[in-house]
């Protein structure tokens, strides 16, 4: 079985690395946080590497856990969650990926590569924090207030508060058990999904104002240019949820959101 042979590898592993796709949402940073947490509690020396990640997190419980610069040249094994492809890695990151001796992926993506040693993916999963919760469970790994809080955070973002489809009673179980633990859910939902700053209050105007109808309002268009992006001042996290404002009117059947880049540096 799968999942034994990670714990064993686990077991001989000293120093751990946890990554996650570039550009974090709440279930890429509640997982790499909440799993990189559980790897400590184990004993191991584990961080977790990003190099930006919305504000609006900094209130999970070992966020301080996320490095920009790794702490090793050589990790013993490296995590990758919530990550269809390790091209999603945030390019810096990737050179650690292929030095460590075992690598490890939880992800719920349709379309995944399947490019680690062990890659425990599950695509009606709605949130990798929620394929973490059985694994743990599994492995009789402890659920901490701490870790429970990361996972829960992860599990509320992606199913936008229990509302998205592939939603399980086990997703209701778990959050029910969360409860019992002393999570503040409130506080997660909040931080989550409702909390926005002023540059992704500015950035979601004026993509309604330029919102668009085709195909008799069944196809919804919108759209942020560079230009935009350097005036308001665009932070990481704030295009996140944009293409829901056209996907929420009734009768549109496709939402289309374009954003352009900003040209990387080289
Ligand atoms: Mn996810």
């Amino acid at each position: 079985m799968t999942l034994d042979d990670i714990l064993k590898e686990i077991e001989k592993a000293e120093k751990i690395l946890v990554l996650a796709h570039e550009n974090p949402d709440g279930d890429a940073i509640g997982s790499a946080v909440g799993l990189c947490i559980a790897l400590q509690n184990m004993g191991k020396n584990a961080e977790v590497l990003m190099n930006e990640y919305p504000a609006n997190f900094s209130f999970l419980p070992g966020i301080q856990n996320i490095k920009k610069e790794g702490s090793f040249e050589k990790y013993d094994m490296v995590f990758v969650v919530d990550c269809p492809d390790i091209n999603r890695v945030y390019k810096d990151y990737i050179p650690y990926f292929e030095r460590a001796d075992v690598t490890v992926e939880f992800d719920h993506h349709t379309k995944n590569s399947m490019f680690a040693d062990y890659n425990i993916v599950n695509h009606v999963s709605p949130a990798c924090a929620q394929i973490l919760v059985s694994s743990f469970e599994y492995l009789n790994i402890e659920i901490t207030k701490e870790i429970a809080t990361n996972l829960l955070t992860g599990i509320i973002t992606d199913t936008g508060g229990f509302r998205h489809s592939g939603v399980t009673q086990e997703t209701f179980e778990f959050a029910g058990w969360a409860l019992t633990k002393g999570v503040n859910v409130p506080t997660i939902y909040r931080e989550s999904l409702m909390v926005t700053t002023k540059t992704k209050f500015e950035v979601e105007k004026l993509a309604m104002q330029r919102l668009e109808f085709f195909e008799d309002g069944k196809v919804a268009f919108t759209y942020i240019t560079i230009e935009d992006d350097e005036k308001i001042g665009v932070e990481p996290g704030d295009y996140n949820g944009i293409v829901e404002i056209g996907r929420n009117i009734k009768d549109v059947e496709v939402s289309i959101f374009i954003y352009q880049k900003k040209r990387r540096k080289l």
